[in-house]
């Protein structure tokens, strides 16, 4: 019901960086646009909002462009999980909020020897993609601290119902304390493993359970 929630809180986070040595194909990245200031440049772990069109390079045919097709919203996803192609994950690294790149991505790292939907098997992927904005990702250290209000290292249910209403109203929806109650519950249930009635740093960035 409330996917972006969902994905912020409950979905676990990349815990170790894929560290194959092998020769492996790569994503030729160019920037089209950068802009003049920067406060932050994207990393492994954060969300990112992104508007994008995807060709295929064989014919130059246009397969998705998420300004013109489904709900014409730009998409959020998390760099660095393997959320999205691999080709996303490693050519959309170190990016400004409103940074326009053209990635190529070989078959290897979009969709392979199977192809997906309109795309044919072993297809060569470019990419035009624009970031609109950068957030920190739901288990990072900024997250954290963000919704440790009192700085004691540890969310009570309190700060984390805070912060579900913060991140209700953020997004549009209106705040509702019931509901926010049953999700705290759901949230500590899986996130508080000691059951000490507070989700430490620890709990809260490393990931042990099945999800
Ligand atoms: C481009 O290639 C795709 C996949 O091979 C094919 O389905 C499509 O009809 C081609 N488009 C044009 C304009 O040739
Ligand atoms: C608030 O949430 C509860 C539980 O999910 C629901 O039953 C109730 O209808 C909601 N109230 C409002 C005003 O949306
Ligand atoms: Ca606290
Ligand atoms: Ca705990």
């Amino acid at each position: 019901m409330f996917p972006i929630l969902f994905r912020l809180l409950l979905v676990s986070v990349l815990s170790n960086v894929d560290c194959a040595k092998l020769p492996e194909p790569e994503v030729k990245i160019e920037v089209l646009y950068k802009p003049f200031l920067c406060h932050r440049k994207s990393k492994y772990g954060d969300i990112l909002l992104v508007h994008y069109e995807g060709y295929l390079e064989s014919n130059g045919t246009l397969f998705h462009s998420s300004r013109q097709h489904g709900d014409q919203n730009p998409v959020w996803f998390t760099l660095g999980i393997r959320e999205v192609i691999a080709g996303w994950d490693r050519g959309m690294q170190s990016m400004c909020a409103g940074e326009r790149r053209k990635l190529t991505i070989p078959p290897a790292l979009a969709y392979g020897k199977e192809g997906k939907g309109k795309i044919p098997p072993e297809s060569t992927l470019i990419f035009h993609m624009e970031v609109l904005e950068i957030r920190n990702g739901p288990r990072s250290h900024e997250s954290f601290q963000e919704m440790d209000l009192n700085d004691d290292w540890k969310l009570s249910k309190q700060e984390v119902k805070e912060y579900l209403r913060k991140e209700f109203e953020r997004h549009g929806y209106a705040a509702n304390d019931t509901h926010h109650e049953v999700m705290v519950e759901d949230i500590f249930q899986k996130e508080d493993e000691d059951q000490d009635g507070f989700i430490s740093a620890r709990e809260f960035t490393y990931k042990h359970d099945e999800l």
